[in-house]
């Protein structure tokens, strides 16, 4: 996938562009959905398929007090739009001149004279540009005027909810992973560096834990969870526990896996780890061996939803 990270003066035409537009932040079933309608239209006309997306999210310029924490961290999405097997992704600099655009000079300037579509597809919701007046209406009337068709996507659903970022940032803060994960169509991960704590997993618990200075700030609900581990390529069941140590007095909130099956130093490695199901919440017991017979059971409960022995 060509990424193309300007918003104007192309460094060269596209073949028959066929382009969506979005945040798209998670690339959950809806935007998969999307993306598969644009490929396939893509392919029926020999043209080229192209995502047009922001960083940062407008939201965080136009309405800071609402910012959204990221599913994706910019990377981790341009990584899963490429998955996707779209063609061009163009991520366009949200910057304070960029949002004063009105959305009609946007879509004529830059969609309709420089990257030349005739082809839109935008998701059932898509709104943009401030006070949201950049709507799908606008966009059709735009379309009939300048000369570029307009579909809209219909939302996927599941279990008759409707698939959107919000919810899935709500229901991986709630902790309901599983929930999360059959919107996403992949586990919720959290990806970042292992770094250093205070040595006390393996010395005074028998239990080492990689701690992990994660690339995103959205993180599921404190407490323990049954995890997938992917290190150097390959998948290792796990427990993780996202919280305060509350046992050991510790003041910073941490990120920690213990991975099983597993025995080696990963200091200032990337590790990436996937939240399969939350199994309780985080305790004060009285001392070390109160909360060691219970990250037995942890593990045991893990196994047994991992389905690993
Ligand atoms: P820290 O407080 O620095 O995290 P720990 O005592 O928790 O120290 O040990 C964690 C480190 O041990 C990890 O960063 C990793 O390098 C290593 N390690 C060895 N085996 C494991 C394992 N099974 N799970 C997690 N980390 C392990
Ligand atoms: N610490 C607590 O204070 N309370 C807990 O309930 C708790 N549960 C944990 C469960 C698992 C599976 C793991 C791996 C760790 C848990 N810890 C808990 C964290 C523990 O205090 C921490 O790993 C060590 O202090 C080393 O950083
Ligand atoms: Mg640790």
């Amino acid at each position: 996938m060509e990424i193309i990270r300007e918003e104007k003066n192309f460094q060269r035409e596209f073949k028959n562009p066929v382009l969506t537009i979005g945040n798209f932040d998670g690339v959950h079933l809806g935007h998969q959905r999307i993306f598969q309608r644009v490929k396939e239209k893509a392919s029926e006309i020999g043209g080229e398929s192209i995502v047009y997306t922001f960083e940062p999210h407008p939201v965080e310029l136009l309405a800071p007090e609402r910012k959204p924490l990221l599913i994706t961290p910019l990377r981790e999405k341009l990584r899963l739009i490429e998955e996707e097997g779209i063609d061009v992704a163009i991520c366009a600099n949200f910057s304070p001149r960029f949002a004063s655009q009105t959305p009609e000079d946007f879509v004529k300037d830059i969609l309709y004279d420089q990257i030349k579509i005739r082809q839109l597809f935008v998701g059932h919701d898509y709104t943009f540009g401030k006070d949201r007046r950049g709507n799908i209406a606008m966009l059709i009337n735009l379309g009939k005027k300048l000369g570029f068709n307009v579909e809209v996507v219909e939302a996927v659903r599941v279990a008759g909810a409707v698939v959107s970022s919000t919810r899935i940032r709500e229901l991986v803060q709630k902790g309901e992973v599983p929930e999360a994960a059959k919107m996403l169509g992949r586990n919720y991960p959290l990806s970042g560096k292992v770094i250093r704590g205070h040595g006390r997993g393996s010395k005074q618990l028998g239990f080492p834990t990689a701690n992990l200075k994660p690339e995103g700030d959205l993180f599921p609900k404190p407490g323990i969870y049954a995890t997938w581990t992917y290190d150097e390529g390959r998948k290792y069941a796990g427990v993780a526990n996202l919280g305060w140590n509350p046992t050991f007095h510790d003041q910073k909130f941490s990120i920690e896996v213990h991975i099983l099956n597993f025995d080696r130093d990963i200091y200032g490695q990337p590790l990436r780890v996937e939240f399969v199901e939350r199994l309780r919440d985080e305790i004060t017991f009285r001392g070390p061996e109160e909360l060691i017979a219970q990250i037995k059971k942890d593990i045991s409960q893990a196994k047994s939803i991992l389905k690993v022995s």
